[in-house]
């Protein structure tokens, strides 16, 4: 319609300036070694979540090999991503969290 063709052009316009800023999608990954209890904590102290949400994710990432616990931009998304894997680090855990663009 006459309509659309008035948004596209005023989006082409704009296209620069407009974009929005990439998101990405914080993620825990399963292994072997790493105690429940231990990503239930970490899901409690560095995500904000309840404790009922905590362990729903944390068996989720259990049963299927990974879970998004969150999704933030970039300088966010980089700081959940070092605060925990410096945190089961200390902890001597191997728990492992990713990030990736939405
Ligand atoms: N698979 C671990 C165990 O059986 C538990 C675990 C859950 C580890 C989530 C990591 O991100 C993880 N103890």
């Amino acid at each position: 319609s006459n309509n659309d063709h008035n948004s596209d052009l005023v989006k082409e316009a704009s296209k620069s300036k407009l974009k929005r800023p990439p998101m990405y999608k914080v993620i825990l990954n399963n292994d072997d070694y790493t105690p429940m209890d231990f990503v239930v904590e970490v899901l409690l102290k560095f995500f904000a979540m309840d404790l009922e949400k905590a362990n729903h994710i944390m068996f989720r990432v259990h049963k299927e090999g990974k879970a998004v616990v969150g999704t933030y931009s970039s300088e966010i998304a980089e700081t959940k991503v070092a605060q925990v894997n410096q945190y089961s680090r200390a902890s001597q855990h191997p728990l492992l969290c990713t990030m990736e663009q939405e």
